[in-house]
């Protein structure tokens, strides 16, 4: 018997209002779910849902005592990252979702998805999960309701977002929320049992902007089912901001602490996914005199405050961290984070019931259960974890969490860092010449490929802001509103860097050692905005002086730096014809100010020569 309107109605908390459940209702009539809850966010919640997935075998816990609390879940292999090829932007013209969206008709995609999710959670429960991203209240926060068929998904979003009755209580106030509707895609029938990790080959990510509406179907991993994520934070909220005046943006949040002044500065950074947003996020300082805590790992919401600054706010609860490589060397933070409450998704599980994954510390054990649920060994030919393979964490948990990170009205920005994997021609740090350049930089981020998403992992692809698949509009008309919200805010609009860790030299080492030391490029960075150094200029921005830049410990002479900062003039070039030719699929929406931008730089590489 599936779910009905009497059923929906005696299930409904009291503080669910008429609109909420009316539409709640009409969800299950059409996806006849055989349960219905409403999810309060609550530990018994919780307890009795990740009880339940043990027993279904979609979950594993973890050894009590080394990993308490957590779980472990194993994707199916055609599941195990967002899906580019099936996100679709549906809004009324082609052109507002630009040639770099895959765009659909809304009228017709609604028709698709509604034979698709015509019966689609048959044989289990619907979940209804009031949310919040950004602290509950917040002048910058937004509300949203995800309907689920995944338990999975509804303890990932408990740990994602301020999920639950207070959410609801705010909806009840009459504050506006976003719809979302997800579902794996896997009725069952009648007696049918489950599969450890339900899912349907046909994948929609489906997004409305000009209703706030998303639709996902087919999948139950991260940025495809966490609604409030990818969709939510970035896709529907990047065309929210750009009617109301704000910004979101695929960024990390610092708050980087002087000891010698007490200056607090808060840095934003936008790299691909990743692009080790995590590390950066947490980073361990090798330099003197700093101290890094953590406002957020991927997500920025910005909006010039009454003072006239940029504030940002990081809209999520927690981190869905990519786990190899992952190390008490490499993020020590990460790693005390991950300690207890945790959801690991697709690592290798040990023997004596804790996780492991390519790059974490210690030897490689003997035998683990990799990410298939198979027996592995070191020799093995396959990893044991998947690359993309993440951990599901409370940043409240991070030890270096910013006692600001849920101040409602952010924190002040002062400067914006643009980078990608580039192992040729990007230099350690460039800081734009003036606002519509640091535009350009932004537009100009192009990255190696990584496992995030399906395709070829290493392939150079250009990736805008680091938002190519997070903008829900046309990218050149967001680039245009970039240019707005610079004017708007003149002096007090934070400066732009392009940074690159990844350079290589010619036998293909990594010239800058990264991690930790990416301290010293933010130690310059803040210096220039205190006044205190002075840059030189360069083909692709303002450049450090290799007196002014600390290296102290490290084993860098002015031979390496050099070769960190060349620019060699025929590559760039080469670059340019690239950009200019990426750029020129936007027709007339692409800024006149980005045009003239590349025509600026041609003249810099012209000089260089
Ligand atoms: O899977 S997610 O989209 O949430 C992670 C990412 O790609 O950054
Ligand atoms: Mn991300």
């Amino acid at each position: 018997m599936s779910v009905t309107e009497q059923d929906v109605r005696s299930a409904a908390p009291s503080n669910a209002p008429e609109d909420v459940v009316s539409w709640v209702a009409e969800i299950a009539a059409l996806t006849t779910p055989d349960a219905i809850e409403f999810s309060d966010g609550s530990q018994e919640e919780w307890d009795r849902l990740t009880e339940q997935m043990v027993d279904s075998g979609m979950f594993t816990r973890l050894n009590e005592e080394k990993r308490p609390n957590s779980f472990l879940a194993r994707s199916l292999p055609s599941d195990v990252a967002r899906v580019e090829s099936r996100t679709f932007i549906c809004c009324e013209k082609e052109e507002d979702a630009g040639p770099t969206n895959h765009w659909a008709d809304p009228k017709e995609m609604k028709a698709t998805l509604k034979e698709k999710f015509t019966g689609a959670m048959k044989g289990r429960t619907m979940y209804v999960v009031p949310f919040s991203m950004g602290p509950l209240g917040g002048p910058i926060s937004q509300l949203g309701i995800e309907i689920t068929d995944s338990p999975y998904v509804v303890c990932n979003m408990r740990i994602m977002t301020r999920m639950g009755a207070k959410a609801m209580d705010l909806i009840n106030e009459g504050k506006p929320w976003v719809p979302a509707v997800h579902s794996v895609g896997k009725p069952l029938a009648e007696g049918e049992t489950d599969t450890e990790w339900p899912c349907n080959d046909e994948k929609y990510i489906t997004h409305f902007p000009e209703t706030n509406e998303i639709w996902s179907y087919g999948s139950g991993y991260g940025g495809n089912a966490l609604l409030g994520k990818k969709c939510f934070a970035l896709r529907i909220a990047s065309t929210m901001a750009r009617r109301d005046g704000w910004m979101a943006e695929h960024m990390l949040i610092l708050r980087l602490t002087s000891e010698k002044t007490g200056e607090q500065y808060h840095i934003t950074a936008a790299f691909p996914s990743a692009c080790g947003k995590t590390n950066l996020a947490m980073l361990q300082p090798t330099i003197d005199g700093y101290k890094v805590e953590t406002v957020g790992d991927d997500i920025a919401w910005m909006r010039p405050g009454p003072d006239g600054t940029l504030r940002a706010i990081n809209p999520e609860a927690g981190f869905f961290g990519v786990a190899p490589g992952t190390s008490y060397k490499t993020n020590p933070m990460a790693m005390e984070t991950a300690k207890a409450n945790s959801i690991f998704t697709n690592v290798a599980l040990t023997d004596d019931g804790d996780v492991w994954w390519e790059g974490i510390d210690g030897d490689v054990p003997e035998h683990l259960i990799d990410w298939h649920g198979k027996d592995w060994t070191p020799e093995s030919d396959a990893p044991a974890a998947h690359p993309n393979s993440r951990f599901t964490v409370p940043a409240s948990q991070c030890p270096i969490i910013c006692p600001d990170w849920e101040a409602p009205e952010g924190v002040p920005v002062t400067a914006i860092l643009f980078g990608g994997r580039r192992a040729s021609n990007v230099p350690l740090v460039a800081e734009q010449y003036e606002p519509a350049h640091g535009v350009f930089i932004g537009a100009s981020v192009a990255s190696e490929q990584t496992a995030a998403a399906e395709g070829s992992v290493g392939s150079l692809r250009h990736d805008p802001f680091a938002m190519l698949p997070f903008c829900g509009y046309n990218m050149a008309d967001y680039w245009g509103h970039w240019l707005e919200m610079q004017k708007e805010l003149g002096d007090r609009f934070p400066k732009v860097y392009q940074v690159n860790w990844f350079r290589k030299d010619e036998d293909g080492k990594f010239m800058w050692p990264g991690y930790g030391d990416n301290s010293r490029v933010l130690d310059w960075i803040v210096r220039r905005a205190a006044g205190e150094v002075e840059a030189v200029e360069g083909v692709t921005g303002l450049y450090p002086k290799f007196e002014d830049f600390n290296l102290e410990g490290l084993d860098l002479d002015k031979e390496a730096w050099d070769k960190l900062f060349f620019i060699d003039p025929e590559a760039w070039e080469a670059e340019m014809d690239d950009t200019e030719k990426y750029f020129e699929q936007f027709g007339d929406h692409l800024p006149a100010e980005i045009t003239e931008q590349l025509k600026k730089f041609r003249d810099r590489i012209a000089a260089a020569k």
